[in-house]
């Protein structure tokens, strides 16, 4: 691709995106959402929009696929960023990383007692490194979606998921009992990219700086 790709997923990201990329000059020349096209053209005859998974968007960008990338930072947490720069918090997309239990678990005891939880969840990294710094023993268990059915259905004592309105713990008679992080949308570009061509990607990271200021 000659020009500027900018990788981001349907779903939330693009919507919670799409105020902002007007803003910056980029609105879709057709509604991603409907569209079965991967690659959409915008305002800017020089930008397009790469439409992809939520979890592939460093990947895309990392590997220079795609110059810039819309990511949440769970995902950015669980790729690591390796060859991203991350020079702007979005403020969009936002909720918070918890571990969650089925209500009366007794989360705070086990974790004393030093019990071995079982933890469900598709953020096995961070999960692995934020039980390991608490010095808990953790059999996770790799899941793709849905992760509040595990502890409901037995699979798993806890869950690692994203929370925001809360209504979904709620709804499935489950709890959150630590935060693990605050989550919110976060611009990335190509590391090598922006060495070798700046001055075509500057501007646009300005631009979008400029567009999130309050
Ligand atoms: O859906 P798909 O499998 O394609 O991928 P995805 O689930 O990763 O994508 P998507 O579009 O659901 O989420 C993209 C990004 O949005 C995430 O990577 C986060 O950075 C951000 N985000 C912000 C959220 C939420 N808020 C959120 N609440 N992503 C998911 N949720 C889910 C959460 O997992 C839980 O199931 O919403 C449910 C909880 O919501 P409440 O309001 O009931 O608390
Ligand atoms: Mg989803």
């Amino acid at each position: 691709m000659t020009g500027i790709g900018i990788a981001l997923s349907k779903g939330r990201i693009l919507e919670e995106t799409g105020p902002l990329l007007a803003r910056v000059g980029l609105a879709p020349k057709e509604d991603p959402e409907r569209s079965r096209k991967l690659i959409i053209a915008t305002a800017r005859r020089d930008v397009s929009l790469v439409i992809v998974r939520a979890a592939d968007t460093p990947t895309y960008v990392a590997h220079g696929a795609a110059d810039l990338g819309i990511a949440g930072k769970d995902v950015l947490a669980e790729h690591g960023g390796e060859g991203l720069y991350q020079p702007l918090d979005l403020g969009i997309a936002r909720c918070r990383m918890m571990v969650a239990v089925k209500k009366g678990f007794d989360y705070a005891g086990a974790v004393r007692q030093g019990a071995r939880l079982r933890v469900a969840t598709k953020y096995p990294l961070i999960t692995r490194e934020f039980f390991a710094g608490k010095g808990v023993h953790v059999d996770l268990i790799r899941l793709y979606g849905s992760m509040e059915l595990a502890p409901i259905m037995g699979l798993a004592d806890a869950i690692v998921d994203l929370v925001s309105s809360g209504k979904t713990l709620r709804a499935n008679k489950l709890a959150a009992v630590e935060e693990i992080m605050p989550v919110s949308a976060r611009l990335i570009v190509n590391q090598a990219a922006l060495k070798t061509r700046r001055a075509q990607l500057q501007p646009l990271i300005d631009a979008f700086a400029k567009a999130v200021q309050p």
